[in-house]
C-alpha cells in the first residue's frame, strides 16, 4: 500500500486500508490450538497470590489410574506454573496430595473425608498431614480427582486464598456431554472455527493431538461426554475402519475422563449392514444392533452411547414403519444397557412441510405431542434430548413445553454453543445470560416449584439419569474467536453448577484467559454481559425469532425466509399486524401445553410478557405494550438502540488498548467494527422492511430517514449499473450497484457544510473473490481495502454487507467523492452507499 494514499491534510484511520485483509483471516492461524490458548493458561498475574505460604511440589497421587496422573500432570494441568510461583515466593513447604476417597482411607485414614461424596464429587482442603502444611484433593472417583484438582487451579488463577481453602463440589447432574456436528470429510455442520480436529477425508485423523487439548479444556470445566460426529449423515460411523479410528479418540480422550459418544442413523441396518429393513422391531434389526453394540465395546470398554435425529429433516426414522421413537430408542438402549451405554434421542422430530395457510399448524408443538405421549415408555437408560426452545436455537424463545411433559421419562437439555442463529462467531454474543434464563424457568408442573434446571437434573421428577449436551462444533481454531471460548467455559460452568451467575462465570473466564488487571475484568464482564441483549435488540423483537435468511444462511437479515414454507418458523406479518397466534382459544394451541399457571400466563396478551408477545399472539402495529409503546415504535426504537449498543461494545473494548495483549487487542477490536457494521445493516433492513409493511411513520423520523447517505444508484457511475438486491431489505432503499467491467466507479458531489467528517463506505463482500476498492475525494485516495472476508453468499445481500470507516476527512462543498471497485470476476466490487457523519459525533469509538 503506498503511503502517498493518505494525504498529508487529512488523518485517516490507518486500520480501514488493512480491515479486508485482516478482518477474518486472523480467525484461522496456520497452526492447531492447544488448550493454554484457550482458557488453560496461568498468567503471571497469579504472582499477586496474597496468602500463599506454600512451596508446591508436583501432586503425589495416591492412587495410579490414568485419570488421576492426568489430575497430576504439572506439565499439562499448569502446576508447573504454580511451581515457578511459589518457588519465586521461596516459602514453607506445602504439599498437595491428591487421591479418591478410597485411596485416602487407605493411605492417610485420618483425613477426615465427607462421606458422602456424590459421585464425581470432590473436596479440598487445606490441613496439616504428617507434620506437613498440605492441600488434600480428595475425589469420590477418579473424575472426581480430575475436577478436584481443576478447581485448585481455576481457584488459583483467580487469586483466591488457600490456606484455609475448603471446597465440597459434586455436579449437579450426570450428562454433561458437547455434541460436535463433524462430517467424515472433515468439514463441520455449522462450525465456524475450521476443519474438523477428528475427520479429515473420510477417516479419523493421524495426529489426534488436538482432541486430547480439547478433551483436556473439557474435563477442566467438568464435561464428561462428547460426541464427535454430526447427526446427519452418521451411517457410515459404525463400519469397521471407522471403529477403529473412533477407538484412537476414545484413547485420546480418555485421559481425561471424557468418554466417547456417537450419533447414529437409525437406518444404518440396512444402509450398512446389509439388511433389507430398519423396522427397530424386526428380530433381525435387533439382533444387528446389539451384534454391533458388543463390538463397539470390545473396542471401546468405556463408550458412552449414541445420539439420535431420527425423522427430522429428512433423516430416516421409526415413522417409515409405523413405530415410535420409544421404538428405535429402546432398541438401541437394550444392545446398550449391558454395558452401561446409554441412549440420547433427541426431541426434534417435526415435520417441515407443514402447511403455512394453516393456522393451527405450529413447528412449536411438535416435540410436545410427539413425545408426550411416549412418557414412561423409554427404558431407564434412554435420555430425550430436548433443544432449550421450541423451534430451533434462536436469539430468544420460550423454554421447551417438553421439560414439564415428561415426568417418567429421563430428560437432558441441548443447547447450543455455536453460534448459528447468533452471528456465527462474527458477533460477539456471550450466551449465557440466555441459558442462565432458561434453566432457571420454572414451569410450574403439577403447580409446584420445577424449575428446568431440576427437571434436567432428574430432581423434579426423581430420575438417576439427566443433564445437559452442548453442540460445540470446535475445529481446528477452536470456535473460531477468542471471545467465544467464554461460551463453551460457561456451558460446562454450568452444566456442573446451574446455580452459577451468568456473571460469575464470566469473571472467571476472563481471569484464567486475558487477565487479572480490574479495568480488563469489569469492563469485559460488562461488554460479555450486554452482548446477548444488544445482539437480540438489533436482529428481531418481541419473540419474532431471529429474522433470518433460514432457509440459506441463517446469518444475515431476510426477513421473508421465514414466511411462506413449510419449515414453520413463522411470524405471520402483514399490513395489519405481526404474530403467531399460539393460544388455545383462537390459535395453534401451543400455548396450551405448558402446566396450567405457564399455560394461563402465555394465553392472555395482558399477562404475556413483552419479549415473547409475538411468539404467542397475532397483534396489531398499534397494540401497545407494558411500556406503553406500540408494537411498530419498539421495532424502530430497539433497532436503533441495538445498533448503538452494538457500537457500545467495540467502544469499551477501545478502552482495553495497552491493557492486554496487541494482537488479542486488534483481531478483537476488528470484529468488533465489523460487528457494529453489520448491526446498522440489521437494524436498516428490520426497519425499512417494518415501515413499508406497516405504513406507519417513525414517530422520531429515523425509520426511512438517512441524511448523511449518499446512495450508490444515485451517483454518476462508470462501470457500474443498478442492481435490485434480494432480498430487497439488504439494501439502502433495495438497490445497489454491480460492476460489470473490470474496473467501475462512483461519484458524488459533496454539497453539505465544511467540516470533518467519518465516511462510511457500505459495499458487498461476496465470496469466493476478491474485489478491491479505492476511496478518493477530488482524486486524492483516501482508503483502499480488499473486500476478501470470509462472509456467506456468492450474491449481495444482507450476508455480505459489509462497511469500511475512512475517519476525520476533511470536506468542503464542491468536493467529489469517489468509490472505485475493482471486480475480479466472481466478486463484482457491489456498492450500497456512503453515509458521512460528522467526526464530532462519530458512533463509533473504535478507533485506535
Ligand atoms: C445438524 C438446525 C440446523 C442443522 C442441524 C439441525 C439439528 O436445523 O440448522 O444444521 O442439523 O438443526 O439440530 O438437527
Amino acid at each position: 500500500m503506498a503511503k502517498g494514499c493518505f494525504a498529508a491534510s487529512k488523518k485517516i484511520d490507518f486500520y480501514v486500508v488493512f480491515a479486508g485483509i485482516a478482518l477474518f483471516a486472523a480467525a484461522f492461524p496456520a497452526h492447531a490450538q492447544t488448550a493454554d490458548e484457550a482458557w488453560l493458561k496461568y498468567l503471571p498475574a497469579i504472582g499477586t497470590v496474597n496468602d500463599v505460604d506454600y512451596h508446591l511440589t508436583r501432586p503425589r497421587t495416591l492412587g495410579t489410574g490414568e485419570i488421576e496422573q492426568a489430575g497430576a500432570s504439572s506439565e499439562l494441568t499448569g502446576f508447573r506454573e504454580y511451581d515457578k510461583l511459589a518457588r519465586g515466593l521461596n516459602k514453607s513447604n506445602t504439599y498437595i496430595v491428591i487421591g479418591t476417597a478410597a485411596e485416602f482411607h487407605k493411605t492417610f485414614s485420618q483425613v477426615p473425608l465427607p462421606s458422602d461424596l456424590p459421585p464425581e464429587g470432590y473436596w479440598i482442603k487445606a490441613l496439616t498431614l504428617d507434620g506437613k502444611k498440605t492441600i488434600v484433593v480428595a475425589g469420590a472417583d477418579d473424575r472426581g480427582v480430575l475436577y478436584g484438582v481443576f478447581d485448585l487451579i481455576r481457584r488459583l488463577s483467580q487469586h483466591d486464598a488457600f490456606a484455609k481453602i475448603d471446597v465440597r463440589s459434586a455436579p449437579a447432574m450426570p450428562i454433561r456431554w458437547v455434541d460436535e456436528w463433524d462430517n467424515a470429510n472433515g468439514t463441520v455442520e455449522r462450525g465456524y472455527g475450521g476443519p474438523s480436529i477428528f475427520f479429515d477425508h473420510g477417516h479419523v485423523r493421524d495426529d489426534l493431538t488436538q482432541v486430547s487439548e480439547y478433551a483436556r479444556l473439557l474435563a477442566s470445566v467438568g464435561i464428561n461426554g462428547c460426541n464427535v460426529n454430526n447427526v446427519n449423515g452418521a451411517a457410515p460411523f459404525l463400519t469397521d475402519e471407522w471403529l477403529h479410528g473412533l477407538a484412537r479418540i476414545a484413547d485420546a480422550m480418555r485421559p481425561w475422563g471424557v468418554r466417547l459418544a456417537i450419533s447414529v442413523d437409525i437406518a444404518s441396518p440396512q444402509k450398512i449392514g446389509g439388511l433389507n429393513t430398519f423396522d427397530p422391531l424386526d428380530p433381525a434389526v435387533k439382533a444387528w444392533w446389539a451384534a454391533k453394540v458388543n463390538e463397539i465395546y470390545e473396542l471401546i470398554p468405556d463408550f458412552a452411547g449414541f445420539t439420535v435425529k431420527a425423522d427430522s429433516e429428512g433423516a430416516p426414522g421409526p415413522a417409515s414403519y409405523g413405530r415410535s421413537p420409544a421404538d428405535a430408542a429402546n432398541v438401541l438402549a437394550t444392545a446398550l444397557a449391558p454395558h452401561g451405554g446409554v441412549v440420547l434421542y433427541r426431541a426434534f422430530v417435526y415435520n417441515n412441510h407443514l402447511d403455512y395457510n394453516d393456522l393451527k399448524a405450529d413447528r412449536a408443538r411438535a416435540a410436545y405431542d410427539i413425545f408426550h405421549p411416549l412418557d414412561g415408555k423409554f427404558l431407564p437408560n434412554v435420555i430425550v434430548q430436548i433443544k432449550e426452545g421450541p423451534i430451533d436455537f434462536q436469539a430468544q424463545e420460550p423454554v421447551s413445553s417438553l421439560f414439564a411433559g415428561l415426568h417418567n421419562t429421563s430428560q437432558a437439555m441441548e443447547l447450543q454453543i455455536t453460534q448459528e442463529y447468533l452471528g456465527q462467531q462474527r458477533h460477539l454474543v456471550y450466551i449465557a445470560p440466555m441459558w442462565k434464563w432458561v434453566l432457571d424457568f420454572d414451569l410450574r408442573a403439577d403447580s409446584r416449584s420445577t424449575p428446568v434446571k431440576e427437571i434436567i437434573a432428574g430432581k423434579s421428577f426423581d430420575h438417576p439419569l439427566g443433564g445437559m449436551v452442548g453442540v460445540s462444533c470446535v475445529g481446528r481454531d477452536w470456535l473460531g474467536s477468542p471471545l467465544a471460548m467464554a461460551n463453551l467455559y460457561a456451558f460446562g460452568r454450568l452444566a456442573w453448577d446451574p446455580n452459577l451467575s451468568a456473571d460469575e462465570i464470566a469473571r472467571e473466564w476472563i481471569q484464567q484467559t486475558i487477565g487479572g488487571n480490574v479495568q480488563v475484568l469489569l469492563t469485559l464482564e460488562r461488554m460479555l454481559m450486554q452482548s446477548w441483549p444488544a445482539y437480540l435488540h438489533y436482529t428481531g423483537f418481541l419473540g419474532t425469532q431471529t429474522l433470518t435468511d433460514i432457509t440459506g444462511s441463517h446469518y444475515g437479515p431476510n426477513i421473508e425466509a421465514s414466511e411462506h414454507n413449510g419449515w414453520g418458523q413463522w411470524h405471520r406479518d402483514d399490513a395489519s399486524g405481526i404474530g403467531m397466534d399460539r393460544t388455545v382459544a383462537t390459535g395453534t394451541g401451543f400455548a396450551g401445553q405448558y402446566p396450567p399457571e405457564i399455560a394461563k400466563m402465555y394465553e392472555s396478551l395482558a399477562s404475556t410478557p413483552d419479549d415473547l408477545l409475538l411468539f404467542f399472539h397475532h397483534v396489531p402495529w398499534t397494540y401497545k405494550l407494558h411500556s406503553g409503546k406500540t408494537v411498530i415504535q419498539y421495532v424502530y426504537d430497539i433497532h436503533y438502540q441495538g445498533a448503538q449498543e452494538a457500537a457500545q461494545l467495540g467502544a469499551e473494548w477501545a478502552t482495553l488498548k495497552g491493557k492486554i495483549d496487541p494482537k488479542l487487542f486488534e483481531d478483537v477490536r476488528a470484529r468488533l467494527e465489523y460487528q457494529a457494521g453489520h448491526a446498522i445493516v440489521w437494524r436498516d433492513a428490520i426497519v425499512q422492511y417494518f415501515l413499508k409493511e406497516s405504513g406507519i411513520p417513525d414517530m422520531n423520523n429515523r425509520a426511512g430517514h438517512f441524511p448523511g447517505r449518499l446512495e450508490a444508484e444515485d451517483a454518476r457511475l462508470t462501470g457500474y449499473t443498478v442492481l435490485d438486491v434480494d432480498p430487497w431489505e439488504d439494501a439502502s432503499r433495495g438497490k445497489a450497484v454491480t460492476c460489470s467491467e473490470k474496473t467501475c466507479s462512483a461519484e458524488w458531489t459533496y454539497s453539505g457544510p465544511a467540516g470533518h467528517f467519518n465516511i462510511a463506505v457500505q459495499c458487498f463482500d461476496l465470496q469466493p473473490g476478491t474485489a478491491r476498492f479505492t476511496f478518493s475525494v477530488n482524486g486524492k485516495p483516501a482508503a483502499t481495502w480488499a473486500a476478501d472476508a470470509a462472509l456467506p453468499s456468492r450474491r449481495p445481500n444482507g450476508d455480505n454487507s459489509t462497511r469500511y470507516t475512512a475517519r476525520d476527512i476533511i470536506l468542503k462543498p464542491g468536493d467529489v467523492l469517489r468509490v472505485e471497485g475493482v471486480s475480479d470476476g466472481s466478486d463484482p466490487a457491489a456498492l450500497d452507499y456512503v453515509e458521512l457523519e460528522p467526526a464530532s459525533r462519530a458512533n463509533l469509538s473504535t478507533a485506535q
